[in-house]
């Protein structure tokens, strides 16, 4: 598309005036990647008491009185004088292989991927300019620009694999991160937890502004890499509008556009529920994100292999999720190494057949304005074309939809995906109610959900 040069104006009115991409509705299914320094230690409890272990080095500092065990399971498994930065040396990234990261994200289906570009504890996976920060892989260990290395190896699916990054406006513990003025995290040097010393913050570059010296040099470099959605976090209330007409303007010079989620500081495009979603139809777009762990979206040892979300879930959820107007963004958390966790690769490789084979029900559909009662474990679908029935369980031979479809009357009801994919379904309204008659053989051709299509 062109969308031709404009100027924004560092207001929230003219930065409301930028063009949504519309590629982003159409793709409902994107990866989340958590990869980070974290993934080192890589452990945030387990069970109820789970927290995201991206949070490793925050929960550590919160000390021996609080229900998290990060302070012990630290003291314990590396004793007290390791501290957070040390693990940068271990973030060895020597297994990661690029393209078989996106080999995995085309087999599950997904349309496109964020990957943590920056988190709270401030190490970039991507160059940054010697003024702004030298807290990178770049400058640090393993001195790889690993963020580059994944966005080449996606151009073998352009244009359908569409690339983007979450990036966190601030940092925990940047020193000179308290002048942005952001109250719930006060800011500040970090300390050993366990002798209270003020440690060095690796890679720090003295700065005067945190938002105009760091936060806007960091989004232009990630708009340079080709971002389609700047996805940040923890957005303050601090300069908003400068730093984004600024960063849509950059966009707006290289004829292009971008996605901004609702946690720059601005109303944004999305709305972004974590581990969470909508109960019904959102008329403002949406997008849940989750880990496939059961609590956090960094890599934690602590979690069994049989807790991961598996492809009924996966699916189930997806097909929930677009019916509400919402896009899924699942996430995985790859080890230090580069290497994701095989359980996480069987388990979207597995739903990533089923996407694929009832793609038509679920890539560039809109969601119907009627919500299914509760408790019904039926979703809908809809194109200029046809209306799908999402089935969350295995049809009954008679399967009666509490919602009315009038179309059920005159248009033929088809199977859509597995093997009996095309088969006519005999089906008739009674009631105001749907009716179809499912036959044992099309019930037992597929998996997760089964999917009906009426042709308008
Ligand atoms: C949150 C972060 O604090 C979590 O660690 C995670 O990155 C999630 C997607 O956003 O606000």
């Amino acid at each position: 598309a062109t969308y031709g040069v404009k100027e924004y104006e560092p207001t929230y009115e003219s930065i409301y005036t930028h063009d949504s991409p519309d590629w982003y509705d159409n793709a409902k299914y994107g990866i989340f990647i958590h990869w980070g320094v974290y993934a080192v230690p890589g452990w945030g409890n387990s069970g109820d008491n789970e927290t995201y272990a991206e949070w490793y080095w925050w929960n550590l500092n919160q000390g021996p009185d609080t229900s998290d065990q990060t302070y012990e399971h630290h003291r314990n498994t590396y004793g007290p004088d390791v501290v957070y930065d040390d693990f940068i040396q271990d973030f060895t990234a020597d297994e990661f292989d690029p393209k078989e990261w996106v080999d995995l994200f085309a087999d599950a289906g997904a349309n496109y991927f964020v990957q943590v570009s920056k988190h709270h504890d401030g190490y970039a996976i991507f160059d940054l300019p010697s003024n702004v920060s030298l807290r990178t892989s770049v400058a640090q260990f393993p001195h790889k620009n690993l963020l580059k290395e994944l966005f080449d190896a996606a151009e073998q699916y352009q244009p359908q694999l569409h690339k983007a990054t979450y990036y966190s406006l601030p940092e925990w513990f940047h020193p000179d991160y308290k002048k942005y003025g952001f109250s719930s995290w006060p800011g500040g040097n970090a300390t050993n937890p366990y002798t209270n010393e003020t440690l060095p913050y690796t890679g720090y570059i003295p700065v005067s502004d945190y938002v105009t010296d760091i936060i806007v040099p960091e989004m232009n470099a990630l708009a340079t890499m080709g971002i389609e959605i700047m996805w940040c976090d923890i957005g303050g209330p601090n300069k908003t509008t400068e730093f984004a007409s600024n960063w849509f303007n950059n966009l707006a010079a290289q004829n292009r556009q971008a996605l901004m989620n609702a946690r720059c500081g601005l109303p944004g495009d999305f709305d972004t529920p974590e581990y969470a979603r909508y109960s019904g139809v959102q008329p403002r777009k949406w997008e849940t994100s989750q880990g496939m762990d059961p609590f956090s979206y960094g890599y934690n040892r602590a979690t069994p292999a049989s807790e991961y979300m598996n492809a009924t879930v996966i699916v189930q959820s997806l097909v929930d999720i677009i019916s509400k107007n919402g896009n899924f963004l699942l996430d995985i958390g790859p080890q230090a190494n580069g290497t994701i966790i095989d359980i996480e690769q069987k388990n979207l490789r597995e739903a990533g057949k089923w996407i694929k084979s009832h793609a038509e029900s679920v890539f560039n559909t809109t969601y119907w304005h009627v919500t299914p009662q509760e408790g019904d474990s039926v979703r809908f679908t809809t194109t200029l074309d046809a209306f799908y029935i999402h089935v969350l369980e295995k049809p009954n031979s008679t399967l009666v939809l509490n919602s009315p479809i009038p179309w059920i009357e005159d248009d033929e009801v088809t199977v859509v995906g597995g093997n009996m994919s095309g088969t006519v379904v005999p089906s008739y309204q009674a009631g105001g109610r749907a009716v179809l008659n499912v036959s044992k053989e099309v019930a037992d051709a597929d998996q997760y959900t089964w999917v009906f299509k009426i042709e308008y």
